[in-house]
């Protein structure tokens, strides 16, 4: 892959977006590469969970400005189509994503962010949804993903003036979990990896698909937490959590 590294070990995943010339903007080779990527590590049963961040000082600047100046009204849909499935891989997928945003995470790139279960901040990150200086909206996500993060509120005050926020202000508004010194950055977003890849697999998926449901599905919501919570309960992974915890000892989960 020309613009995504791919780096794994002890069930850690990290994908790093490479074309800092271009402080990582997604044009559809990039966009591609990152797929792939993503592909990998969801077929992967050894990883646990996924960091993503960029190379230099962007996280990724958005889509590609370019590429979206050639495009027609059919091209925007046809791109729209192609981000969405993207970043609706790692929304689905049973494994944990972390960004690790170590600079601009703007347009596309705080839509790529959202589309992560947590989101690590340097202190030196930018986020922001500018689509309405170049006349256009969000397209890879962010007017349901903020929104269901942050609620109508701060969704439409950031797509709706594209203003450009610091890290500790995403954090106040619930956009970003963690904001860490610069140079700890990946250090800090390994360690979550490494907390979440510790837990029962099978539990962590299941919640996770639970609360990735919550808004579409109304009180049903509870009934299905019902179900998936009644599969952790006859897993293996939970015979084992429990006689680990009485053994004093730490579990050794098998993900069934
Ligand atoms: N696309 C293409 N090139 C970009 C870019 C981008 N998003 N951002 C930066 N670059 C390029 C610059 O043109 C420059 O290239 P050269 O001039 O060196 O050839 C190089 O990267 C370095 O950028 P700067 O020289 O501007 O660097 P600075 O440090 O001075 O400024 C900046 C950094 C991040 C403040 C600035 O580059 C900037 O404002 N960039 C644009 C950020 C932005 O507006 N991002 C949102 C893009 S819109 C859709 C789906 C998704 C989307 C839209 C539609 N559909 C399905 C239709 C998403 C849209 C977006 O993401």
């Amino acid at each position: 892959m020309r613009y995504v590294e791919l780096e794994k070990r002890d069930g850690i995943a990290v994908i790093r977006i490479n074309r800092p010339e271009k402080l990582n903007a997604l044009a559809p080779e990039v966009l591609e590469d990152l797929e792939k990527a993503i592909d990998d590590v969801n077929a992967d049963t050894g990883i646990r969970a996924v960091v993503i961040t960029g190379t230099g000082k962007a996280f990724v600047a958005g889509a590609d400005i370019k590429y979206i100046g050639t495009l027609d009204e059919e091209g925007g849909y046809r791109m729209a189509k192609v981000g969405q499935r993207v970043f609706g891989k790692i929304e689905d997928s049973p494994k944990v994503f972390i960004a690790a945003v170590n600079g601009y995470a703007l347009g596309g790139g705080c839509e790529l962010a959202l589309a992560c279960d947590f989101i690590v901040a340097s202190e030196n990150a930018v986020f922001g949804q500018p689509e309405v200086d170049l006349g256009i909206m969000p397209g890879w996500g962010a007017t349901q993903r903020m929104t269901r993060r942050l609620g109508q509120g701060w969704a439409k005050y950031l797509i709706l003036t594209g203003e450009r926020i610091s890290a500790h202000k995403a954090y106040e508004i619930g956009l970003v979990q963690k904001v860490v010194n610069h140079d700890n950055l990946m250090d800090e977003a390994l360690n979550l990896a490494q907390t979440v890849a510790s837990k029962g697999p099978l539990a962590v998926a299941l919640a996770k698909e639970a609360i990735n449901r919550a808004f579409q599905l109304g009180d049903f919501g509870f009934e299905y937490e019902a179900k998936l919570f009644a599969r952790t309960v006859g897993s293996e992974d939970k015979d084992e959590g429990v006689k680990a915890f009485f053994e004093k000892r730490k579990p050794e989960f098998k993900g069934r």
